[in-house]
């Protein structure tokens, strides 16, 4: 399994107040002792940090907010003492605009490196930098248009994130080959794969304005452009792919994990990013399951969410890539919400069992499941009282945006309230002193309140704990070769308030039970089922098949 470390957030080893590399290496023994194969970083490289990170200035040095290179080959060394990997992220979309290349391509029109950026004229007609003279329509993903005029050489230039974050042009050779020069620099240090940002917005389909209000579009709708279908999955992406797979990792001894981050792509899409056969990446992050609670407006139109809409998807995935690719398992990262205030109940009463239920659900899927820091203590949302509580770039912009387009306050902080990046970046905690253990000084964005209850610390000493169940279940994949590699099958798909399935290997058959609800359950299975072995503290006992499930309670069992 792969546990996601968001540096900012983990542990403040100096006591500036933001999380560090050395705060990290004072925690590799709760890695280990976690059971974790491989940590994905996200980004410690020098950056500007207008999105923690996600922007970055120089890919061969570490921020000095997170330490030195030379912090982070200790770091290397600490996990792979420990028989841990270390993948990198890598965001190759965009990079900052204070980027060495950035500056020289914005210089003027017949710079050397004009053309590694998306750099276009005023739309025909009209005066740049006035309202409309956008090359084309689109939205940028944290708000606004997603073009901004340069008056010195007097063209636009694209980026589909911030206006600090401006696309790197892929179809230009010389960006392709400093990108691979890259990677093969860090795989020479000794990291172990890539984590790979948007990667599939890397190929644009040709520059059109986009259909107003489209769907996954921006959330300034009635004003700007969806340019999903110009920049997801372009029509170079594959080729992309497979060029890096063979200028960077072709020679390369077995054991690098390559996963890409991919939005809104479907199952067939998936099974030509990760089948083996193609040589593109390992796996890869689809979105599907994350974006079922948002509504024809986009992420801040937030609508319920179905249990049988959260099956039907998952099932859908696992059947899509059972014979070809490889799924990636995960309810939550550093850009959602807290996955047991999401998807389920956060209250004192269920916390702890309904964080289990959801761990239990996905660590038994086949694929490769992803825990983000917090989670393997059940740490929750945030309480975001106010617009003063939000540091986030997406968050802030999409506050400004949801009132310029006529929500109230209370409307707009509401829809931040339930999908805000904010919630997973609140302090990992550690134990129960002021700032939860993550910091001695004034931390960065300040530890969720609940973190006098909800901690490491106490987890530890708690055999019945959040944190010895994850523990449990990743030792579980270790040791049972049906977790890992057994085929899935759904069970109950119409049920709304159980998710059941079994994976089987040759003749080891595994059953897995999980009331996702807060109210009780019955289920009905084979009955010989019934004296089946129980795995991961069971206690429920089916009587000729016929199953009662208390709140969130989980059942799993093997036969061999
Ligand atoms: O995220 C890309 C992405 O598609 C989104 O989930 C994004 O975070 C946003 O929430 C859309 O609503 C990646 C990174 O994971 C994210 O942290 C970065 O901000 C983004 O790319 C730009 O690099």
């Amino acid at each position: 399994m792969v546990y996601q470390v968001y540096p900012r957030s983990f542990a403040d080893g100096d006591g500036d107040g933001v999380g560090d590399i050395p705060g990290i290496r004072a925690h590799v023994d709760h890695l280990a002792w976690l059971g974790v194969d491989v940590v994905w970083l996200s980004p410690v490289y020098r950056s500007p940090m207008d999105d923690n990170g996600y922007d970055i200035s120089d890919y061969h040095d570490v921020d000095p907010l997170f330490g030195t290179l030379d912090d982070l080959d200790g770091l290397i060394a600490d996990l792979h003492e420990r028989g841990i990997r270390l993948v990198m992220d890598l965001v190759v979309n965009h990079t900052s605009s204070s980027h060495a290349w950035f500056q020289e391509s914005r210089s003027g029109r017949d710079s050397a490196k004009r053309d590694w950026y998306w750099w276009r004229p005023p739309r025909e007609g009209h005066v740049g930098g006035e309202p409309g003279a956008e090359p084309t329509n689109w939205g940028s993903a944290f708000s606004g248009p997603a073009w901004t005029y340069d008056p010195d050489s007097g063209e636009y230039y694209l980026h589909l994130f911030a206006p600090s974050q401006p696309d790197l042009n892929w179809e230009n050779p010389e960006v392709r080959e400093a990108v691979y020069s890259m990677m093969r620099w860090w795989l020479d240090r000794g990291v172990d794969g890539f984590r790979m940002d948007v990667i599939n917005m890397i190929s644009k389909a040709g520059l059109e304005d986009g259909e107003l209000g489209g769907p996954g579009g921006p959330i300034d709708t009635t004003t700007h452009g969806d340019p999903g279908p110009f920049v997801l999955n372009g029509p170079r992406v594959h080729e992309f792919l497979q060029e890096m797979h063979r200028e960077v990792f072709a020679d390369r001894p077995a054991g690098l994990l390559t996963v890409g981050e991919t939005p809104a792509t479907s199952v067939e899409e998936a099974r030509r990013y990760t089948d083996p056969e193609r040589r593109e990446v390992d796996m890869v992050f689809q979105f599907e399951h994350v974006d079922l609670d948002s509504g024809p407006g986009g992420k801040w139109d937030v609508v319920p969410m179905s249990l049988l809409d959260l099956k039907a998807s998952l099932g859908r995935w696992q059947e899509g890539l059972a014979d070809v690719g490889w799924n990636s398992l995960y309810l939550g990262n550093h850009d959602q919400p807290r996955s047991v205030s999401r998807f389920g109940d956060d209250s004192p009463e269920y916390r702890a069992a309904s964080a289990k239920a959801l761990a239990t659900v996905l660590h038994l899927h086949r694929g490769t499941p992803y825990v983000y820091q917090g989670d393997e203590i059940g740490m929750a949302n945030a309480p975001l009282a106010t617009v003063d509580d939000l540091r986030d770039i997406e968050s802030v912009n999409a506050h400004r945006a949801l009132l310029a387009r006529g929500a109230t306050g209370e409307e707009a902080m509401a829809a931040i309230r339930a999908k805000s990046r904010d919630h997973a970046r609140t302090p990992m905690q550690w134990d129960a002193d002021e700032h939860a253990g993550f910091t001695t000084g004034t931390p960065w964005l300040p530890a969720n309140p609940d973190h006098v209850e909800v901690n490491v610390a106490a987890q530890r000493e708690d055999p019945d704990s959040v944190l010895h169940h994850y523990r449990a279940l990743i030792a579980l994949r270790h040791d049972e070769p049906v977790v890992a590699h057994g085929d899935f099958t759904m069970l109950l798909p119409d049920h709304p308030q159980v998710y059941a399935f079994t994976r089987r290997l040759d003749d080891v058959v595994l059953l897995v039970v999980a009331n996702l609800s807060s109210q009780p359950a019955t289920a009905r299975f084979d009955p010989t089922w019934d004296d089946a072995e129980p795995l991961l503290a069971t206690t429920a006992h089916p009587t000729a098949g016929t199953w009662s499930l208390t709140p969130w309670e989980t059942a799993v069992l093997i036969r061999r």
